[in-house]
Formats: C-alpha cells, structure tokens, sequence
C-alpha cells in the first residue's frame, strides 16, 4: 500500500507576513512530496488559523496551498480535511472545487488492516466547561448564518481578532495530563483501535498505550511534524 501522510495544525494566517511565507513554502514542498509518494493525506483540523467560507466568498492569500491540494485530488491522492476548532466553518468549497472529504467530526476508518480513529482533540479537557458551550455556540446554525451576513472584512477582521485572544488564552492554560487526550484514547483503545491521531496540542505525542498507540501531530507553528503510516509502522517525522 501506498503511505498515508498525517499533518494538523498548520495555522496558515497566524504569524507574520514574513514567517506565514516560510510557512508556506515549507507546507507546499511537504505537499509535493505527498503528492509523489501518498496515497492518502489526512489534515486533522486548523489548517488554516481562521477560515470561514461564504457563499460567494473565500478568504484571499490561501491561493497556492488550495492549488496544491486540488492537483493533490486530480493525481489520486485522497485528502481527508477533518475540520479544527480553528477552521471549523468549511462548506462545500474544499471539497465541490478541491475534491477533499471533509468530515466535521471524529471519524474512524480501517488503513492497512489497523483501526484508526481521528479527533482534532478540541473539547476534551476535564474542567472544561466553557469551552464546549462555546463550541456549541462557533457550531450553531444560526449563528454561522447570522455571521455570513457580516461584511467579510469586518467579519474576517473580528474572528482573526478573537483568533489570536483565544489562542493566546488556551497557550497560557496549562493541562498538563488533565487535557483529556491520552485519557480519550485510552477509551478508543480498549475499543479495539489500535491508533488514535490528535492534533490541537501542538506537542507531539507517540505514546503505545493498552495495546494500541496515542498519536498527537504536534504543528506548524514550531515543530513542523507529520506523521506517516506505511501499512506496518506509523512514525512521526520533521520535515525540514
Ligand atoms: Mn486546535
């Protein structure tokens, strides 16, 4: 079988203009060698640091890593995007105009005879209350509608605000181990699969936990991880 190419967490939009163009070149060569050796790409949530998409509108300045990933389609590749906390608000574009599959939630599959189970890793965090009422709230239908309407530019302009403030706040929370991901994976495990891959941390993580193994992405931001599963072994990686 062909690998299967694992990323999260890139937050493409976050930092300055200067380091987003590092960025970006060094995402769009990692894309090139998927391209030429994947036979599956799976990008586990927040791609994009924020991303909302309206009916007529896409935020601009994404162009060469959305091009990347539709010639990624058009070659074979399959591309799972299961959506962050970050980039929650994805629609038809990723997949009608990119080809991808977009799942909006945990998902789980069996690759090369091993059982997977994928969770962006948001929401899990024991004492975490307020987060999941937000995330009701980000994830009501209503209100994405009622912030469709919203002029892009101010509307963009305020979530790249509240963004940057949510992730400065949850940086200064530290979990520790109570931030519920091992504890989530050892529930998957003891359910018979044998891998659970997680980004949202930002720290990577391989960790063999009750027969089965807790993989955490790390991100972008500082590692520049991606994990690649070969039908035997599943490694995480830097690419540099
Ligand atoms: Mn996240």
């Amino acid at each position: 079988m062909k690998p299967s190419y694992f990323i999260s967490d890139v937050h493409l939009g976050l930092q300055e203009p200067e380091i987003e163009r590092q960025k970006e070149r060094a995402l769009l060569s990692f894309l090139e060698h998927v391209q030429s050796n994947a036979g599956r790409l799976y990008i586990l949530g927040d791609l994009f640091d924020f991303w909302f998409e309206y009916r007529h509108v896409i935020p601009k300045g994404y162009h060469r890593v959305l091009g990347r990933l539709s010639d990624l389609t058009e070659s074979g590749v399959e591309v799972h995007y299961l959506a962050g906390n970050h980039d929650f608000w994805v629609r038809s574009y990723f997949h009608e105009a990119l080809g991808l599959t977009v799942h909006r939630d945990p998902f789980a599959e069996e690759l090369g005879g091993k059982r997977f189970f994928y969770h962006h890793g948001d929401g899990l965090a024991i004492r975490d209350n307020g987060y999941r009422i937000l995330k009701k709230l980000f994830r009501s239908k209503i209100n994405i509608f009622l912030f469709s309407l919203i002029h892009p530019d101010l509307g963009i302009y305020l979530a790249r605000s509240w963004s940057r403030m949510s992730r400065a706040y949850t940086s200064t929370k530290n979990y520790g181990e109570g931030d519920g991901m091992v504890e989530y994976a050892v529930a998957r495990i003891k359910e018979g699969f044998d891998y659970v891959v997680m980004g949202h941390r930002h720290e990577p993580a391989s960790r063999k936990v009750g027969g089965g193994t807790y993989i955490n992405l790390g991100d972008w931001i500082t590692h520049r991880t991606y994990g690649v599963f070969d039908g035997d072994d599943f490694r995480l990686e830097q690419w540099n």
